[in-house]
């Protein structure tokens, strides 16, 4: 069976070792968020890509989610040494070499798509994991600091002020200029399913929908498409998913982000048991709508979601 699984980072990533183990024989193709992406010291970061990649090839640090595991932060700590900065964000040694390759490569002509192929021939993640776009498209943040309205890079936003201030806007700048990325739109067409993992609705999926062409293809591949929520009991599971939904006029419930997908979109959405009350809304909305365990407390749990994602993609077919 061919899958399409649309990505952000950790939600994306531990759903994706579930549906490998769900599903061991399925050809998945996962369209990763690039929006994330940002420069630091003339290096590109892919936090997004790297971390599905390390987390499906075994390297990811599994108790933060993201980086390495086993690192150390010799480099981060000559930089600031010299005074450069930002100190907020933290690359770690065995991290950097990713993106002295990464940099190297787009320098000499590579688009990031053959760049994230070569990245996966050391860490086989057991899928083929393409970025959105190769085009450059940066999420940034509208929020008020010190009385004054201005934009901030997400990461920005996410990691350095926490998602302390309301945001007011989010805006994946670049995405309407942006094509999708080679085998974006020919994996969906050919797929015999589309997931959305419990990955955040605005800046991971929200962005990879913003590429011109992915959402019309989505909605014409004429295949079921299933969501699993992000948000547990009117709270996100990790992060602060609840600020960027508010950017967007959406409550931070399992049933309003489905509502917010809406049914030209989404068939099937899956709410944890806690959130069984919201079924009927869902399904009001015309997404059919199912209550299981959504908690990737390990692997075995994730399996289980991924079973129950493709067993409602079955019904809905
Ligand atoms: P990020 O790029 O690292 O923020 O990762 P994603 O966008 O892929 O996923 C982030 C979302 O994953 C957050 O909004 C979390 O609420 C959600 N999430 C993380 N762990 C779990 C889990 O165990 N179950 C569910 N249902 N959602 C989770
Ligand atoms: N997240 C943090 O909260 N703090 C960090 O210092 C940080 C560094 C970092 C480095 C590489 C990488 O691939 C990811 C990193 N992340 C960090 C995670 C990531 O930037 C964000 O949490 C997600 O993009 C949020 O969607
Ligand atoms: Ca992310």
């Amino acid at each position: 069976m061919r899958m399409v699984v649309l990505a952000g980072g950790i939600g994306g990533a531990r759903f994706l070792r579930g549906l490998k183990r769900a599903a061991p024989d399925a050809d998945i193709t996962v369209i990763g968020n690039t929006g994330d992406d940002i420069h630091l010291f003339g290096l590109k970061v892919c936090p997004d890509l790297d971390t599905v990649m390390y987390t499906l090839g075994g390297g990811i640090d599994e108790e933060q989610g993201w980086g390495r595991a086993d690192e150390s932060f010799t480099v981060k700590s000559e930089l600031a040494a010299y005074g450069v900065g930002p100190e907020w964000f933290g690359l770690g040694d065995r991290d950097f070499a990713t993106h002295i390759v990464r940099t190297q490569m787009l320098g000499a002509g590579y688009p990031l798509s053959a760049v994230t192929e070569a990245l996966c021939d050391r860490w086989r993640p057991g899928v083929r994991l393409l970025p959105m776009s190769d085009d450059r498209v940066e999420t940034h943040v509208a929020v008020e600091l010190d009385g004054e309205r201005r934009a901030v890079h997400f990461q920005e936003y996410w990691v350095k002020l926490r998602a302390s201030v309301d945001a007011h806007a989010v805006v994946p700048v670049g995405a309407e200029q942006a094509k999708p990325a080679p085998g974006v739109l020919e994996a969906i067409a050919e797929a015999d399913v589309v997931l959305f993992p419990p990955s955040n609705p605005v800046v991971s999926i929200g962005t990879i929908l913003a590429v011109p062409g992915v959402r019309e293809a989505i909605a014409e591949a004429g295949v079921p498409v299933v969501g699993l929520s992000p948000i547990v009991g009117n709270a996100p599971v990790r992060g602060m998913a609840d600020k960027v939904l508010a950017a967007v006029g959406v409550e931070a419930t399992a049933g309003a982000v489905a509502r917010h997908y809406g049914s030209g979109l989404l068939d099937g959405w899956l709410v944890d048991t806690v959130d069984a009350a919201a079924v009927p809304e869902v399904e009001a909305a015309g997404i059919r709508c199912r209550a299981v365990p959504l908690m990737m407390t390990d692997v075995d749990a994730a399996a289980a979601m991924a079973r129950e994602a493709l067993a409602l993609a079955e019904e809905v077919r």
